[in-house]
């Protein structure tokens, strides 16, 4: 660890991303404007006792009123890049082309102009967790003819954005869609049979982006010349008691879970013979009803290499050890130590990010890899001068710096979050943005926080040149 907590100073390879993100219906608002369709966290928000505090995206941060705000928010910052989700609802209000929304695509079109003027390039979600409501009603993730709808909304994506698009995310996150979503039913859609559901609206969902990828190469790669792929979430893991093999273990198999249900399909070849084997042996303890689904060497063939980077979203690392409570198999814990954020999850423990693209590399065959999310909170009062995301954006960056020594393909890094906005199950109260808005103030003017100048001298100096 010593080794690890060292600065390293020197600067990041030419070209590097250097971004900000939000999501759609975090920041948009606008929930029924301009032609937009019902989402499922439309209704999940407006169903009582979901959300903290009652909040909801009726208006969260006004994007979709606020362009220009946010555009010079992203100047400020310096960034090169700017990563924003679409809503599917505002291109298929009912999830179908049956009805496409010129205002929806316009309006998109219109941030991609404004960015492309700013000298910042995009790089869009395609899904970040706000599915038609209609498509919901027949079925979500669950059923497998959206794999067809999604492919038709990718296509007309690409066909209308894609000229002014080079870096494309198919899905934010599927395992959040699967266990938040799916399971413990803290996210939308809400379900109450958590047995196999996660392993179904997963394996649509990998088909899914697989087919969302072949669009992109057979239609539009010539042409438009981008890059496509999907951004899944890790933590890092380390043994609880470095003593014990068991520890070990455990901590390989709470990362290798993470990776082994959406990236090994895609970057390997099928699921991971650990995330195989995990689901067998939980299903057996706990008695239950969970099983895996195949797929046909066909389906394996298709979906491996529908890759064109490696999207990794990170926020912090656990301590893993082995347990035995029948169906839950290893525990994760935090040590005491770790400084503490807003959110009860997130432990500052930057050492964890070098040791996870370690692992991918040599994990998934050295794919060049894009942060395409990492950042803190804070809850309670406001205070604008916010060393503990200054502390964490230095430590978790330079972290990443030592891709230089470790030779991994790092070529992008995203801070969570641009803005202060709707934290999904806990609402406004907790708080990642670099800029601070002031829900009382009618207006939600963005107010920069002290990380921005922060976080920009760095992106300026393009890393951490020697003082
Ligand atoms: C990302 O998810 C999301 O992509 C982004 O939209 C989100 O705003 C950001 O992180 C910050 O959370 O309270 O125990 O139920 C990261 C995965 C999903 C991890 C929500 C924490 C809540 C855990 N996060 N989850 S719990």
């Amino acid at each position: 660890l010593p080794d690890d907590e060292k600065m390293l100073y020197g600067e990041f390879k030419k070209d590097f991303i250097w971004s900000s993100a939000t999501a759609s219906y975090q920041i948009e608002g606008a929930w029924r404007q301009g032609g937009k369709g019902l989402s499922i966290w439309d209704k999940f928000t407006h169903t009582p006792g979901n959300i903290l505090q009652h909040d909801t995206g009726d208006i969260a941060c006004n994007s979709y009123n606020k362009m220009e705000d946010d555009i010079a928010a992203l100047k400020k910052v310096k960034v090169s890049h700017y990563r924003f989700s679409v809503s599917w609802p505002r291109i298929l209000p009912d999830g179908t082309t049956k009805y496409i929304n010129q205002a929806g695509i316009n309006y998109y079109k219109k941030l991609l102009d404004s960015l492309i003027a700013a000298n910042i390039q995009p790089q869009v979600t395609l899904y970040h967790w706000d599915l038609p409501q209609a498509l919901q009603d027949v079925g979500g993730w669950e059923n497998e003819t959206i794999i067809e709808r999604f492919r038709d909304y990718a296509d007309i994506l690409f066909e209308n954005l894609g000229p002014k698009v080079q870096l494309w995310i198919t899905f934010n996150e599927p395992f959040i869609i699967a266990i938040l979503g799916h399971v413990q039913g803290t996210h939308a859609p809400f379900s109450d049979r958590p047995d196999t559901l996660p392993y179904i609206v997963s394996h649509n969902i990998i088909k899914a982006h697989a087919e969302a990828w072949h669009v992109y190469n057979d239609k539009y790669r010539a042409s438009q010349n981008g890059m496509v792929s999907i951004t899944v979430n890790a933590d890092w893991a380390e043994p609880r008691n470095p003593y014990k093999q068991e520890d070990y273990d455990a901590a390989r198999s709470v990362v290798e879970f993470y990776l082994g249900w959406y990236a090994h399909p895609i970057f390997n070849g099928d699921y991971s013979p650990l995330m195989k084997r995990s689901v067998l042996e939980q299903s057996l303890a706990g008695g239950l009803t969970k099983s895996l689904p195949e797929f046909t060497p066909e389906e394996i063939k298709r979906i491996n290499g529908t890759y064109d980077y490696f999207g990794l979203n990170h926020y912090c690392s656990v301590l893993a050890f082995p347990v035995d409570f029948g169906e839950i198999q290893h525990f994760e814990a935090d040590d005491r130590t770790w400084l503490e954020s807003g959110s009860h999850w997130l432990t500052m423990t930057p050492f964890g990010l070098r040791r996870l693209l370690k692992f991918i590399k040599h994990e998934f065959g050295n794919p060049p890899i894009i942060i395409t999310e990492n950042g803190v909170s804070e809850n309670g009062p406001v205070d604008l001068n916010d060393v503990h995301r200054k502390y964490f954006y230095e430590k978790y960056i330079n972290q990443v710096l030592k891709y230089l020594l470790d030779d991994v393909n790092v070529i992008g890094y995203t801070a969570w979050s641009l803005l202060d906005n709707l934290e999904w199950a806990v609402g406004y109260t907790e708080r990642f943005g670099l800029f601070y808005i002031n829900r009382s103030d009618p207006d939600l003017p963005r107010t920069p926080k002290a990380s921005v100048s922060f976080y920009s001298s760095i992106i300026s100096c393009n890393g951490f040149p020697d003082p």
